[in-house]
């Protein structure tokens, strides 16, 4: 069932914490949706809101390194596409922000979490684009990770960040293949555009890998959020899935993976590959990447140049209640 199951999980006596813990749980290992008003541990809601939030962040700072290219894009068609793309991004954090208030935080307050630098968002939009061949790596690499993970993330136990998923990885999919077209392209094309896209590649295959977080024995949330199903498959299988369903495009393309330990194993199937660098990770995470403090200061001057569209839609709702109220 994947409608709000209210009637089992509507408040009982303060006193029954743990039977309401212990509905919670089995309506949660039932594969049943958890809805907006239904009850739910606050370690439930917290991590929620923690992951849909850094999710959202993600989003929005993420149309950065990709809006930098859109005066720049080589043809009109390509400025199109591109612009559509960071389009959807801005609709996805609005999702994600929308699936959190559900949890009963306000966008508002989460915003101001990401511009006073108290809340994560991927470490992967803390790396310059220098070159178009960057755009190509962004679409392929990072939307392909982003899509690998966010699959998994359809079958979420809450039930509004997992219909957000659906659209999403829709919209993700096309981001994806617009990338690898890109890549496509200058892997095809003269010998300065085939290196463009190497150097791309070199630059954002670790990265890439980043992005599905701490390994498993360093995760310290994935034990509790796939208990509760909030995860489905872990950091360290989601990347595996990831380097095995990529390394044969990069094959393709005729570009080389920047990683000498790569080599796949026939017994197991899968590609074995090195070590990440993981100082780099924990780096980016405590804001010393390349491009954290710029991407920051990229959005707190949006939200600020943006305070009087924001009054102005205030002042607009007001003027329009009154009306209605003097109506009726
Ligand atoms: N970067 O215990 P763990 C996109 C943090 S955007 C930064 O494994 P969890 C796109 C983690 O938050 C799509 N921080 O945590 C947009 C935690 O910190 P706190 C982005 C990271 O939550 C524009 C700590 O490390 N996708 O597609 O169980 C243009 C311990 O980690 C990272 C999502 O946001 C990281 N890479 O698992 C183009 C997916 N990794 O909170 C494309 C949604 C870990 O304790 N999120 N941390 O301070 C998730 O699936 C999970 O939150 C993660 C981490 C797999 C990322």
């Amino acid at each position: 069932m994947t409608t709000p199951d209210v009637t089992t999980l509507t408040p009982v006596p303060a006193a029954d914490n743990a039977a309401r813990l212990a509905r919670f749980e089995a309506h949660v290992a039932a594969e049943e949706k958890v809805e907006a008003r239904a009850w739910m541990p606050e370690a439930y809601r917290s991590t929620l809101i923690r992951q849909i939030s850094q999710h959202a962040h993600s989003e929005i700072v993420g149309m950065l390194p990709e809006g930098n290219w859109i005066t720049r894009a080589p043809t009109l068609r390509r400025k199109a596409v591109l612009m559509a793309k960071v389009q959807d991004e801005a609709g996805h954090g609005l999702y994600l922000y929308s699936a959190a208030e559900t949890l009963g935080v306000s966008r508002a307050e989460l915003i101001d979490q990401l511009l006073a630098g108290t809340a994560k968002y991927s470490s992967i939009f803390n790396y310059p684009t220098p070159t178009w061949a960057d755009i190509g790596a962004i679409g392929w690499l990072v939307d392909g990770a982003a899509i690998m993970n966010q699959v998994a993330l359809c079958r979420c136990s809450y039930g509004p960040y997992a219909r957000a998923m659906v659209r999403i990885c829709r919209e993700e999919s096309f981001h994806q293949r617009q990338g690898f077209e890109i890549m496509l392209t200058l892997s095809r094309g003269t010998a300065a555009q085939r290196a463009m896209a190497q150097d791309a590649l070199n630059r954002w295959w670790w990265p890439s890998l980043m992005m599905f977080g701490p390994s498993d024995r360093d995760s310290v949330h994935s034990a509790q959020s796939m208990r509760w199903k909030i995860k489905r498959v872990s950091n360290d299988d989601l990347r595996q899935k990831f380097v095995d369903a990529t390394v044969p495009q990069a094959q393709f393309l005729g570009l080389t993976v920047p990683d000498p330990d790569l080599r796949l194993d026939d017994v197991t199937g899968h590609h074995h590959f090195g070590d990440l660098p993981w100082h780099e990770f924990h780096e980016v995470l405590k804001g010393n990447g390349p491009c954290n403090r710029e991407r920051l200061a990229t959005r707190r001057a949006a939200h600020d140049e943006g305070a009087w569209v924001r009054e102005a839609a205030l002042a607009y709702s007001r003027k329009q209640q009154a009306r209605q109220s003097r109506a009726s």
